[in-house]
């Protein structure tokens, strides 16, 4: 197998990408990396000088000798277009259209997902860390993003631009957290909705499946 994804079934970054790999029916390993480990962290800064997961390798290619690895997801994605092409194009090629699909990656990545993580990666700190103003900070970051998201949605559109593509496969981890950390039902009922579009999709729905029995994990508060 050429292509090797190492990841976390929990991580909702590596989600980003794995929704992109099963759209497009992409062979690949997927190799579960524990970095709450010590020496597995530290070997893993080989793949991904950041520690951050996930990195894709790619030892090899139907078109010739590759030896890469990939990091950040939405790169990752950016590799998928261009050396495994699927019937779901992640990003246009036409690049007026481009520019609007990456500001919407970033808007999930920047405005949702990370305030999502900062409040997520509170829970586990010990008592005597916590940070209660960056986590207030965090939560009135995630409520202006989804007011946003929420007026943008009032089109009815079902994918955020067009056809589902890069920003659909950043939107589903990060809305799919932030609803367990401020639920979207309260406030925002067509990002709910829009959520809702996205897990009945069947790549959605093999990552939630995998994902399942690890949910124990995730600190509900
Ligand atoms: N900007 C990165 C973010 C990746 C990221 O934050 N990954 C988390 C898991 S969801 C991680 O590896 N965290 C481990 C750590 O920060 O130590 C990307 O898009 O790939």
């Amino acid at each position: 197998m050429s292509l090797t994804l190492h990841a976390h079934p929990l991580s909702s970054f590596c989600w980003k990408v794995l929704i992109g790999l099963y759209e497009n029916d992409v062979a690949f390993e997927n190799v579960t990396v524990n970095l709450g480990d010590p020496e597995v962290r530290e070997a893993f800064r080989k793949l991904s000088p950041m520690g951050k997961m996930p990195a894709l390798r790619d030892t090899g290619h139907p078109e010739g000798a590759r030896d890469e690895t990939v990091n950040e997801t939405s790169v990752i994605l950016d590799y998928l277009d261009l050396h495994y092409p699927g019937p779901v194009r992640f990003t246009p090629a036409d690049a007026d259209a481009a520019w609007r699909v990456r500001f919407w990656d970033r808007f999930f990545d920047h405005y949702i997902h990370h305030p999502m993580q900062r409040i997520v990666a509170d829970r586990l700190r010990p008592k005597e860390s916590k940070d209660g103003f960056g986590v207030d900070e965090a939560y009135a970051q995630l409520a202006k993003a989804c007011d946003h998201l929420e007026s943008v949605l009032a089109d009815d559109r079902a994918w955020m631009c067009g056809d589902f593509g890069l920003a659909d496969c950043a939107a589903m981890p990060a809305l799919f957290y932030a609803n367990k950390v401020q639920p979207l039902a309260e406030r925002w009922p067509l990002s709910l909705a829009y959520l809702e579009r996205l897990k009945a999709r069947p790549s959605v729905q093999r990552v939630l499946t995998e994902a399942e029995p690890f949910f124990q994990y995730f600190p509900e508060a």
